[in-house]
């Protein structure tokens, strides 16, 4: 919708052009053509049009031309490239409607495009604050999240020792794909992967990721419905801004199998500890992995007895998990429901960067390592650059999605959202697996989960929601779903008894 605001706003704006009198004007071959001082209000009219055009058709460019062409000078046209035949129309309207009707016909045509009108107004809020304190800024348009966090770190690095990169989104496809290729050096992916981008920007940065090392990978869109995916062949998901990513696939039993944060972890976890080793550097390198409360208790067994790497967790939220991992010399940190990246140390990346291969064998894993430390986004978790760092262990382990879910066995888990009068009186300690308060609550959850086999429950407050999550997992299907039952009923009652 039009507001009222901007009717006005565009009132006033073409209120200092005249319109000239009786003159039709319509949209030819080569747009609007005429004498240059009687084009003003039509200009106008394409200008409003190719607003519209560029939110109807969300990332692509609009172009709008104002050309001389190659009669004399004050002979002018403008023509928007590349309209459509009722985008005529529509610019033969707009250039016929009388000076003060301008509002109305663009609500009008607002309606009748079907523009979805995503509000681009928090971006005109943050630009007035920016120019009215005459800040220089840049604006990148439309990035994934990880995107900007990358040119962030490569501004600020420039000219430093540190220097992360080219500050570009083009630099961060080259940056990500030079390295893809370096460590997929003999390689071959296993089949296809179908990747989800939840309709988000992360759809189309993919396609421009793959621009840059299309040799490796070949993409056809199609709509989510269609995207049928065969029997054990691996598909992803990405969110809406491309900061997270899980996998899944169906099974010979069209059982649908999720390999979520906690797998990737696991995945990269070892691939990086197997690297280290065959490099000849494992006793230099701290490898940890830090996780949260949700983690499936699976796979934090798995690191700890089977890699064999030292395990934190932490609370929910990025911050959390990215400080903690800064703290190993490679920190390889992930919330299961996807937000993770692996962070390398200066001493880390030393180490990887100048030790002398003494083999082959080594020299290959070297150069792996140094790839990954490229491949990997280390500013923040990344859907995209995880994306392919998940393809290159699978190909470098000739996994398919079943060898590698087949590390270890999660355990069922069962979450419950449970809403509360109020959930600040639920403060959690020890990285939010136990509750100080409301007091006595935690020894009720103690007595409950001792009880099953495997169990473990905890409640904390939700960061992002007026709720309390409860989260419970136990050696059977049953038991995980029992103990989250009863838990959530003593939580909900706590909750009860702390009403205002
Ligand atoms: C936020 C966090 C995410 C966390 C989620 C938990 C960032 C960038 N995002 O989305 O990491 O998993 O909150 O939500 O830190 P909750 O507190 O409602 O359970
Ligand atoms: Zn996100």
């Amino acid at each position: 919708m039009a507001t009222e605001g901007m009717k006005q706003a565009i009132l006033d704006a073409v209120s200092v052009y005249t319109k000239p009198e009786g003159k039709v004007f319509e949209y030819g071959t080569a747009g609007f053509r005429m004498k240059s001082e009687l084009l003003n209000t039509v200009v106008f009219g394409v200008g409003l049009l190719a607003g519209l055009r560029s939110r109807k058709l969300k990332t692509q460019t609009i172009g709008v031309m104002i050309t001389a062409s190659h009669n004399p000078a004050d002979d002018n046209g403008v023509k928007l490239i590349d309209p459509m035949a009722e985008w005529e129309a529509y610019a033969t309207k707009l250039a016929n409607t009388p000076l003060e009707k301008l509002g109305d016909v663009y609500e009008e045509l607002i309606k009748e495009i079907d523009v979805t009108w995503t509000p681009w107004s928090s971006f005109g809020v943050l630009t007035a604050a920016l120019n009215a304190t005459g800040i220089e800024y840049t604006d990148f348009k439309y990035l994934t999240t990880p995107q900007l966090h990358y040119i962030v770190r490569c501004q600020n690095t420039l000219g430093t020792p540190y220097e992360y990169g080219e500050p570009t989104e083009q630099g961060y496809y080259e940056k990500i794909s030079k390295a893809f290729k370096t460590v997929m050096k003999g390689r071959t992916t296993n089949g296809p992967v179908t990747v989800d981008c939840a309709n988000g920007v992360g759809g189309p940065k993919l396609r421009e990721l793959i621009k840059c090392g299309a040799d490796y990978v070949k993409t056809r869109q199609r709509a989510p419905p269609s995207s049928k995916a065969a029997v054990n062949d691996r598909c992803a998901s990405l969110d809406g801004d491309a900061d997270r990513l899980v996998y899944y696939y169906l099974d010979t039993g069209n059982i649908f199998k999720l390999l979520d944060g906690d797998r990737i972890a696991t995945l990269a976890a070892s691939f990086i500890g197997e690297l280290a080793r065959n490099a000849g550097i494992a006793d230099k390198l701290r490898i940890g992995v830090v996780q949260t409360a949700y983690a499936n208790g699976a796979s934090t067994q798995y690191i700890e007895k089977v890699l064999k790497l030292p395990v934190v967790c932490t609370p929910t939220g990025v911050k959390h998990l990215h400080h903690a991992a800064m703290r190993f010399d490679v920190g390889v940190y992930f919330e299961a429901n996807g937000h993770g990246t692996i962070t390398f140390s200066e001493q880390a990346l030393k180490i990887i960067r100048s030790t002398e291969p003494k083999s082959p064998a080594q020299q290959y894993a070297l150069q792996s390592l140094i790839g990954l430390t490229e491949l990997i986004n280390q500013a923040v978790g990344d859907a995209l650059s995880d994306l392919l760092l998940v393809e290159v262990i699978l190909a470098h382990k000739y996994w398919t999605p079943k060898e590698w879910i087949s590390t270890y066995t999660d355990l069922p888990n069962r979450l419950v959202r449970i809403e509360v009068a109020d959930r600040s009186i639920f403060k959690a300690v020890d990285a939010e697996r136990k509750l100080e308060s409301p007091p006595g609550l935690q020894q009720r959850i103690d007595a409950l989960q001792s009880r099953y086999n495997r169990g473990r429950s905890f409640a904390r407050a939700s960061g992002t929601e007026d709720a309390v999550r409860v989260y419970a997992e136990a050696a059977s299907r049953s038991e995980a779903d029992d103990l989250a039952t009863r838990v959530a009923a003593v939580v909900q009652e706590a909750g009860k008894a702390g009403k205002p």
